[in-house]
């Protein structure tokens, strides 16, 4: 469902408007605002609002708009301060997009409750001057010229800002990629031609390297699981992607079991990956059938061997419940709120898989999000068994959410694993066809449309 609201105004008033430069004798003042509901469901809706400031600079700014109907409820909001007094919402601007010059946009958004029906808001003004007339042509919206160069030339070393990962300019970032499945079992669909097709055709941020440590994996060759990781890392910084070095605990789930092994990968990793701006390190895949207090020990042992080789690179900690924010164990988000790994730099991932994980899964995340720097560093589109039919709307819903939320996130599998989760059928990884859509099962398809899409980085 799609509402457009565009308001437009050119004219005197002065009132409540900061102006950066010159005093003019009457600035101009004005504003439009694209209102899009991007997903609904039952007495919940997410919606976002693209605010372009129309009028002279501003270096603060105040949305305000009403809601028509009273059940309406701003839930959590996102890259602005948000606040309800009846019927009448606020979102004021933060840091980073306080400042709007002529012509600027910033996108807001946020999740929202209803009661009755769920009307687009009106009365949108900005900085107190009401913004009105006619609709901006939905075809033709102001966007920012389009960032040239790879992902990782764009967006350079990494941080995380408050609840976001940010670029080199400080601004908030959202990757989009894929994970590889198992390296010790889908060698094969990892060489120069796949590659190649993901950053070039999937337009791909990121690779997400599984290295299982059982199963097979790190702990039958340690040197040999390490250099093929170093090798991946490479090749992904040379096609301008970012790599995620995944440390795929999975059985048994106390992270702990692995602690000496992940002290001896990640000195190492870190020390030969150090000056490389496109390291992502992740510590433990899916923590599970283990509480918080013992991930959080886990992490603050590892980290600081990351950090005496590595100091700059962001760090993502698992969570309880394979990677669940606790959800899949009975809890919720409130335990790593309440008592947070003891670092900075560093991320919580959260998994799921959309066949299996769904409405309270979402609203966990939604309320989250606004509290812990949140990375989905693994999903599926299918069952949590990493097969079974994909849930297009699910999976659709989740991603949604994600890019509203500005949540990074990799695609279970690039692989031609014989299972839904896979994005290749079967075989493909003995050709060299990574391109076509003759390659593609439902679920790669499905995510390479929306990886492929423009990521807009900004770059002021
Ligand atoms: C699955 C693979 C499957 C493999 C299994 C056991 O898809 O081929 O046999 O692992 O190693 C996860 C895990 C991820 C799982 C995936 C699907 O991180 O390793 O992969 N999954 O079950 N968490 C939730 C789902």
């Amino acid at each position: 469902m799609k509402r457009l609201l565009a308001l437009l105004a050119t004219g005197a008033s002065v009132v409540g408007l900061t102006v950066l430069a010159g005093p003019p004798a009457q600035a101009a003042t004005g504003c439009s605002a694209e209102y899009t509901i991007t997903s609904q469901w039952a007495g919940g809706f997410q919606a976002g609002v693209k605010v372009t400031n129309l009028g002279d600079p501003v270096s603060d700014w105040t949305l305000g708009f009403t809601m028509p109907d009273t059940g309406q409820k701003v839930v959590q909001g996102w890259n602005a301060t948000w606040s309800q007094s009846g019927s009448a919402v606020t979102a004021t601007g933060v840091d980073w997009n306080r400042t709007l010059a002529t012509g600027a946009s910033t996108d807001l958004g946020f999740v929202g409750s209803f009661t009755g029906s769920n009307p687009a808001p009106t009365s949108f003004s900005l900085n107190g001057v009401a913004c009105t007339g006619s609709v901006t042509d939905p075809t033709d919206p102001p966007t920012d010229p389009p960032a040239t160069g790879t992902p990782a030339d764009v967006n350079g070393q990494l941080h995380v800002c408050g609840v976001h990962l940010c670029n080199q300019y400080d601004r908030p970032v959202q990757l989009r990629g894929m994970s590889t499945h198992g390296i010790q079992w889908f060698g094969s669909c990892y060489g120069d031609a796949s590659l190649d097709a993901l950053a070039d055709d999937w337009k791909s941020d990121l690779l997400r390297v599984a290295m299982y440590v059982q199963e097979d994996g790190y702990e039958t060759d340690p040197e040999g699981f390490t250099r093929q990781v170093n090798r991946l890392v490479d090749m992904a910084e040379a096609r301008g992607m970012y790599a995620l070095i995944d440390f795929h605990t999975l059985t048994p789930g106390d992270p702990n079991y692995n602690l000496d092994r992940a002290k001896t990968f990640f000195s190492s990793v870190a020390a030969r990956n150090a000056d490389k701006k496109n390291v992502i390190y992740e510590i433990a895949n899916e923590p599970n059938g283990v509480s918080w207090a013992a991930v959080k020990n886990y992490a603050e042992q590892v980290i600081p061997v990351i950090r005496a080789a590595d100091p700059d690179a962001v760090v993502i900690v698992g969570t309880r419940g394979w990677s669940s924010l606790g959800v899949s164990d009975g809890s919720n988000e409130s335990e790593v709120v309440n008592n947070p790994v003891n670092a900075a730099n560093i991320m919580y991932a959260f998994h799921f898989y959309a066949a299996s994980h769904k409405d309270n899964y979402r609203a966990t995340v939604s309320r989250a999000a606004s509290q812990l720097p949140l990375f989905v560093t693994e999903f599926g589109t299918v069952s949590a068994t990493g097969g079974g039919a994909v849930d297009r709307a699910s999976s659709i819903a989740w991603l949604d959410l994600l890019d509203q939320l500005k949540i990074s996130y990799a695609n279970w599998t690039f692989s031609d694993a014989d299972e839904g989760s896979a994005a290749f059928k079967p075989g493909t990884c003995n050709g060299s066809d990574f391109s076509s859509s003759a390659v593609l099962t439902e679920s790669g398809a499905l995510l390479k449309s929306r990886i492929g899409t423009a990521d807009n980085f900004p770059t002021s």
